[in-house]
């Protein structure tokens, strides 16, 4: 199906319907009737439109259709033909965070520059030069669609989240952003017949949940309101699936370790903070105990894995939650030993706060035997090799910083 747009108008119920010469589809070979959505009223039937370009502004006031139109809002309507080939553009949501940074990265290697859209709330100082780039609030459901028809979009990688050390903090936002974004953006993918990449977490699981070998198919009682938000966007993404053939595709990521972008506000970023802090200043303090284990991933796999998912054919796919998947589990006191190996001086202290109880409720290890069954996946870091390659990274980036702030003074 095949979308075009039609711009703002301001209300016409009282304007004058003036019956115009049929307009034909430019398209010889269609013979469909253009089905005419109109977005929050309802459906009309209109024939033979002409088609002029892959966008299509008609004026309200020529459609020959019987009936008025009661609305101040932007209006959709579904062209039956190829007028529209292909959408051409990858649209990225939260592409200033953590993983959107890496994401985009690749995908605009894959696809180039003027194919990825990246987008985000935040000022974009932490995408490269040269993106292009576009303010995008996901819980404002127009500002979405405007977006995906402005730009012709296809594919939607929703990663604009609230993580969930700041979702406890901020439960009413976490809501907002992670469950009312995710809605507009599967009900716009619905709309715009776009497929969809979204991530969920283990924070589905929680304390009532088995722990090691946590399997695909399990309690999901979470503690936070993080992982409720989650599970909530799980089922929403079966429930468009299921009902309306959204082509939706999702992990439960674990901990990810990285160091193009900060995590901010998450519970496993202990992990990340202690790589810069012992090549910074040789000490860290972790915000959780020596022994709190948790399933982590380097952010090469966790970019690999949403690839893999998305390039995955839709017939092998048999779970339309989320995927569990899986790399290593480590401790916070087994990765600052890795990391003595490579920085000797290091030297690691714990003092646990609110996100320690978080973690407690989070599994041990993850069970992935259907991702790496249905669409293979296989994580290729090991702890100590993302241990070497972070380090490698790390130096760079506090040796970069340390020039910078020394021009600077
Ligand atoms: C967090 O700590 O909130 C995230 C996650 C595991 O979802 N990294």
């Amino acid at each position: 199906m095949e979308y075009g747009y039609a711009q703002k108008r301001t209300k016409t119920s009282s304007l004058p319907i003036t019956p115009v010469p049929a307009l034909r589809c430019s398209s010889e070979s269609c013979r469909d009737t253009l089905n005419l959505a109109v977005y929050k009223t309802s459906t009309y039937n209109a024939k033979n439109w002409d088609l002029h370009s892959k966008w299509v502004d008609v004026n309200i006031q020529s459609i020959p259709v019987t009936g008025c139109f009661r609305t101040e809002m932007p209006f959709i309507f579904r062209l039956p033909c190829n007028a529209r080939k292909h959408g051409l553009m990858i649209l990225i949501t939260g592409a200033s965070g953590q993983i959107g940074v890496d994401l985009a990265d690749v995908l605009v290697e894959r696809h180039g520059d003027d194919q990825v859209l990246v987008t985000d709330l935040r000022i974009p100082e932490l995408q490269r030069s040269g993106r292009s780039y576009d303010v995008l609030d996901v819980t404002y459901m127009e500002s979405v669609e405007k977006i995906i028809q402005a730009h012709d979009v296809h594919t939607i990688f929703h990663l604009a989240g609230i993580l969930s050390a700041t979702g406890e903090r901020h439960p009413e936002l976490a809501w907002n952003v992670n469950v009312n974004g995710v809605r507009n953006i599967l009900e716009a993918a619905r709309r715009f017949d776009c497929k969809v990449f979204w991530p969920s977490s283990i924070a589905v699981f929680g304390p009532t949940t088995p722990k090691d070998d946590t399997p695909q198919e399990t309690v999901t009682e979470p503690g936070t309101m993080y992982g409720a938000t989650k599970v909530t966007g799980e089922l929403l993404c079966k429930f468009h699936a299921t009902h309306h053939g959204v082509d939706v595709r999702s992990v439960r990521f674990p901990g990810i370790v990285s160091h193009s972008a900060p995590p901010g506000g998450g519970t496993t970023d202990w992990a990340v903070d202690m790589f810069f802090e012992a090549v910074r200043n040789g000490r860290y303090e972790c915000f959780v105990t020596e022994d709190t284990r948790l399933p982590m991933m380097y952010m090469p796999d966790a970019v690999k894995s949403v690839l893999d998912l998305m390039d995955a054919p839709n017939t092998s796919l048999t779970v339309r939650t989320s995927y569990n998947i899986a790399a290593f589990s480590f401790s916070a006191g087994e990765l600052a030993s890795a990391l003595k190996k490579y920085v000797p001086a290091f030297e690691c202290t714990y003092a646990p706060d609110y996100r320690q109880e978080i973690a407690n409720s989070w599994p041990l290890s993850i069970n992935d035997e259907r991702a790496r069954r249905d669409w293979q996946w296989m994580p290729e870091y090991d702890l100590d090799a993302m241990v070497q390659d972070m380090l490698h990274h790390v130096r760079e980036k506090v040796a970069r910083e340390s020039a910078n702030s020394a021009d600077n003074q």
